[in-house]
């Protein structure tokens, strides 16, 4: 075996097929594994799974494990495995607990907390032999992810209607880059059934990542069921209709709702931690209220009369700070929100927190009074109000033994002491954070933002009306600023990217837009920077996960043909060499001017064109996944320019 680590990790993910030399008739079998593992070695021949195998651990804390590991290869291939047995001598796939040692030359997970909490050591190694199986790890957690690299391999592999699935042989050993990697769910602006939030929690950890964030509550609706107010969903989750695209004034007439009930959350939360994903709950406050308001008018400045949110945007009416009712309001919800989710921290909000009304409201005027806030020259006495609200919830929810995360907005008037900053808007906001001391998450919306098209917007879904974020550009983000000096760099703890939903009312359309953007994400969160590369995540690893996507029926964005990405070349002949971006697909191309079709010309091989002088040629493109979804039509026009 050749032994392959880190920058050779690289070379060789570019041969992401190969043929098993000991049994040329089983074909190519793919190593496409996303995101890039730390180390891997590639040996030529094939492991065989087949119906029967067994499953074994050494440990009974990984029963759990062996059974899920044989349930996720009978959902991907129809193979039946063995239940699992303890005796390593009759299996044939063994899982084992090991020594830390075994991974002492792997990266160490970013994340140097002021809370002084050690990141989980989810190191695993994945051996992949002739006649056995092995995943090791000193966690159940790296035990999973292990499971997750093997189910990858499995899925890149798999025969139609196969009885038995070859494998390649290898090894690989890896640990992740930073120890937070999440996504965030906004379920306020639409609503996400709990079967759909576990659709997205599976993709989640297929894809090593290891947070869902969920946005319970905004301006839209509320979404989860709190005990001691029950018309918080009776009223607060419900719209009376919901405006038509970008506020454009006209609404669609049609009522909204939903909510989730606490043993509904408690279920999602189970099926999470079954997969190692810790679900993160955000009530956004004090802005981005209006449901809450709408249920309960006096908790604001006016009294109301409000509404649950039928369009987009910040809304000037927010919680009152002078009133104690409604600081009352927020620590009971948070109380409830923590008797449910047993996640270290709690997600409360903190942006877009307009202070028109505090201004005016003699509460929060006497409040600013009583506790001697001052204005000043770098911000507004209702500033500093804020940053008094966060830190008396983040007294709260240190009480309770868990610490805050907030929206970089709570950086302003001053940062409560132990609060974890969300940074989703510039990045010298997360680099501000970090030089405090405060760990951050980067959640940049000029890369990460999930509801920024993806491509050409006249031919996209309609998406939120500005950014644009498509793949590559996910792909190319370093989380770690540079100007960060070294000794601030560990407080960046990991990345997030949100998938906010003003305009995502489907949960197809949500899938349309995490896919394939997740699997870029999961590599910069993951992957050290010394395996990533982008040309070979594109075009080899991408389009053998985007082939398997294609035969479940999950919807996902498909490329543009790949050689498409340049809108204008200029020259006088021109070779056009074009790849198919989901393995197995079709390209077809014309020249006419009309979108591209199954009609046209089938792209076989590169082929040269001449424009004459003067003159110019439109190129456009499509790909057809082997299920027939499509992509939407790349154009590239040729010109015939004299250099001057
Ligand atoms: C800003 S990011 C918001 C969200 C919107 C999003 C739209 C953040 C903390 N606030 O409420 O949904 O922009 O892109």
């Amino acid at each position: 075996m050749k032994r392959i680590t880190l920058a050779w990790a690289l070379t060789l993910c570019s041969f992401i097929t190969f043929i098993a030399c000991s049994s040329p008739d089983v074909g190519e079998r793919s190593v496409s594994i996303i995101p890039a593992p730390a180390q891997m070695t590639v040996g030529e021949g094939t492991f065989t799974i087949h119906p029967g195998i067994e499953i074994g651990y050494a440990d009974e804390s990984l029963k759990g494990m062996g059974e899920l590991l044989s349930n996720e290869i009978e959902k991907l291939s129809g193979i039946k495995l063995a239940s699992a047995s303890d005796k390593e001598s009759n299996c044939i796939i063994f899982l084992e607990l090991t020594d830390p040692k075994e991974f002492a030359d792997l990266p160490k997970a970013y994340g140097l907390s002021p809370k002084d909490s050690v990141p989980v050591d989810e190191s695993y190694s994945l051996s992949i032999q002739k006649r056995n199986i092995y995943i090791k790890a000193t966690t159940l957690e790296g035990i999973y992810r292990g499971i997750t690299t093997l189910k990858q391999i499995v899925g890149g592999n798999l025969q139609p209607g196969g009885e038995k699935i070859y494998l390649p042989l290898l090894e690989v050993k890896d640990a992740p880059r930073f120890a937070w990697r999440g996504l965030s769910f906004d379920v306020s602006r639409c609503f996400f059934d709990p079967e759909e939030v576990k659709q997205v929690i599976d993709m989640v950890a297929l894809y090593k990542m290891n947070v869902l964030h969920m946005h319970l509550s905004d301006n839209q609706g509320w979404r989860i069921e709190i005990k001691k107010y029950p018309e918080l969903t009776q009223i607060g989750s419900k719209r009376k209709e919901t405006v038509i695209g970008h506020n454009s004034g006209t609404y669609d007439g049609k009522e909204y709702g939903g909510f989730y009930t606490q043993d509904q959350i408690r279920d999602v939360i189970n099926y999470a931690a079954e997969r190692h994903i810790t679900i993160i709950p955000e009530i956004d406050m004090p802005g981005h209220q209006l449901a809450a308001l709408a249920t309960y008018p006096e908790l604001g400045c006016t009294g109301g009369p409000y509404d649950v949110w039928g369009q987009w945007g910040v809304a000037d009416d927010v919680i009152c700070a002078g009133n104690e009712k409604s600081t009352q309001f927020l620590e009971d919800v948070l109380s409830e929100v923590i008797d449910l989710f047993p996640s270290e921290y709690i997600h409360v909000g903190g942006d877009e927190c307009p202070k028109v009304r505090w201004e005016k409201c003699p509460k929060c005027q006497a409040r600013i009074k009583a506790e001697g806030i001052k204005g000043d020259k770098k911000h507004s006495a209702e500033e500093y109000l804020q940053s008094y609200v966060i830190s008396r919830m983040e007294k709260f929810v240190e009480s309770k033994g868990r610490h805050i995360i907030g929206w970089d907005e709570i950086l302003e008037g001053g940062l409560a002491p132990r609060a974890t900053v969300m940074n989703w808007r510039d990045t010298s906001e997360g680099i501000k954070a970090a030089r405090q001391h405060h760990d951050v998450i980067m959640a940049p919306n000029a890369f990460l933002y999930f509801d920024y098209i993806q491509g050409d917007r006249a031919q996209e879904p309609l998406a939120i009306g500005w950014g644009y974020n498509p793949t590559e550009r996910v792909y190319v983000y370093e989380p770690v600023p540079e100007q960060l000096a070294p000794e601030h760099r560990p407080y960046i703890i990991g990345v997030e990217a949100p998938l906010w939903t003003e305009h995502i009312d489907t949960y197809r359309k949500a899938e349309y837009m995490l896919f394939p953007r997740l699997m870029a994400l999961s590599e910069i969160a993951w992957s050290v920077p010394e395996v990533k590369d982008l040309k070979n995540f594109k075009e080899e690893r991408l389009p053998v996960h985007l082939a398997w996507l294609d035969t479940t029926g999950i919807i996902y964005r498909v490329p543009e043909p790949i050689g498409m990405e340049r809108d204008t070349l200029y020259g006088a002949e021109f070779t056009v060499s074009l790849k198919v971006p989901v393995e197995g697909g079709k390209i077809y191309y014309n020249f006419e001017g009309q979108p591209a079709r199954e009609t046209d010309y089938l792209y076989e091989k590169p082929f040269r064109i001449i424009v004459p002088e003067g003159q110019k040629r439109e190129l456009k493109a499509i790909t057809v996944a082997p299920s027939g979804k499509r992509s939407i039509t790349a154009t590239t026009i040729f010109i015939h320019q004299k250099s001057k």
